[in-house]
């Protein structure tokens, strides 16, 4: 029905119908109250006009009538904050098992970088009927990813990663839009959500030269020495990166956090800020030296060495000791020519 109305954005995602009903339910109680403020005045004005012979008589308060008109309001109001805070919720909170693909946004385009490895510039391919978690980071200012038709929309900022996600219900191609003023580029900075059939999407999928993101990743991390110190055969100098995401971490400082994205990005472009208790502060910071896509990269590793089943190109650090150690195991590697820096 609403697709007819030109003022409505197009709905394809499962969050944009609750989103529209409860902007209807604001704009219902809104409008009713504008009337019936309307019509009262318009009464009153009419019922007590000075005429003349009758004198204006005073009223004094009256509790029946206050505690009405406040009681009702609250109501109203709990109402619409009970509904926008469920709401509020569902849009925040991404499914756990949801398909991930980062985000970097810059002055002005829209990165691209899927699990699986495709990249893309100012598209973004997903699949209908599936959950799509939005990893997302700047290069530079602050932008802000902001799709109408799936009724979602979260700042991009520099320096860490936001979140969001949807599930899109019909294909088509959707309007992409940065809705933070990010320069004088800003409104060029545009793109389009293209919805397949899941048959269509994994062709597309397959039509990828790149290897998956978590491979690129630990490709890296052989690379850049972080395997060095952090080892999974035996006790390094760092702590053994196996299966830490999604678990809690003691700080040196005493505090207990949970390792997610926004930690690890962290522990790598800033390792100074949350020591990880029991270790000597003598991690180097990755600042400047990887790109926010090479960051992406290495979180989609960690993420993966710690997802049991799904590891992907495993053995990266065994491996990478054993080109430096000469240890006999290389031959069981399937990776065994990454060297190690
Ligand atoms: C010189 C040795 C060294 C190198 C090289 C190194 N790290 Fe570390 N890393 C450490 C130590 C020691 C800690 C624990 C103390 C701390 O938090 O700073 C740590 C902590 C971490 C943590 C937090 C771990 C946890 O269990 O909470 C992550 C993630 C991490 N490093 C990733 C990396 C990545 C990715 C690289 C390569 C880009 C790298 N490290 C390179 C020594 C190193
Ligand atoms: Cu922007």
């Amino acid at each position: 029905m609403l697709n007819n109305f030109p003022l409505w954005p197009e709905s394809a995602s499962t969050i944009a119908h609750r989103v529209d009903a409860l902007y209807i339910f604001l704009l219902i109680v809104a409008g009713m109250m504008a009337l019936l403020i309307c019509a009262l005045v318009i009464y009153f004005a009419a019922r007590f006009r000075s005429r003349p012979g009758v004198r204006a008589e005073q009223i004094e308060g009256s509790n029946a009538l206050e505690i009405t008109w406040s009681v009702i309001p609250f109501l109203v109001f709990m109402v619409i904050f009970a509904w926008g805070a469920v709401v509020y919720f569902q849009e925040r909170t991404p499914p756990t098992d949801a398909t991930e693909v980062y985000v970097v946004a810059k002055q002005w385009m829209w990165k691209v970088e899927h699990a699986e490895g495709q990249r893309e510039i100012n598209e973004l391919h997903v699949p209908v009927g599936r959950d799509v978690k939005l990893i997302m980071t700047s290069q530079d200012v602050i932008h802000s990813f902001f799709v109408p038709a799936f009724r979602i929309k979260q700042d991009v900022l520099p320096g860490r990663y936001t979140v969001e996600w949807f599930h899109a219900t019909k294909p088509g191609t959707y309007h992409l839009f940065c809705a933070e003023y990010c320069g004088t580029q800003h409104s060029g900075m545009v793109g389009s959500i293209v919805v397949l059939e899941p048959a269509q999407y994994e062709a597309w999928v397959n039509g990828s030269p790149n290897g998956p993101l978590s491979a690129t990743g630990e490709k890296m991390f052989a690379e850049l020495g972080c395997s060095s110190c952090h080892r999974s055969d035996m006790p390094g100098r760092g702590p053994n990166l196996q299966g830490v995401f999604g678990k809690p971490v003691e700080l040196a400082d005493g505090r207990t956090l949970t390792v997610d994205e926004n930690y690890l990005r962290e522990s790598i472009l800033d390792p100074g800020s949350k020591r990880v208790r029991g270790f000597q502060p003598i991690m180097p910071t990755f600042q400047g030296l990887v790109t926010e896509e090479q960051v992406n990269a290495l979180v989609a590793y960690i993420k993966s060495i710690s997802t049991a089943g799904t590891r992907i190109g495993a053995n990266a650090m065994p491996s990478a000791v054993s080109a430096s150690e000469g240890s006999v195991s290389s031959a069981a590697q399937p990776n065994g020519n990454q060297v190690q820096q």
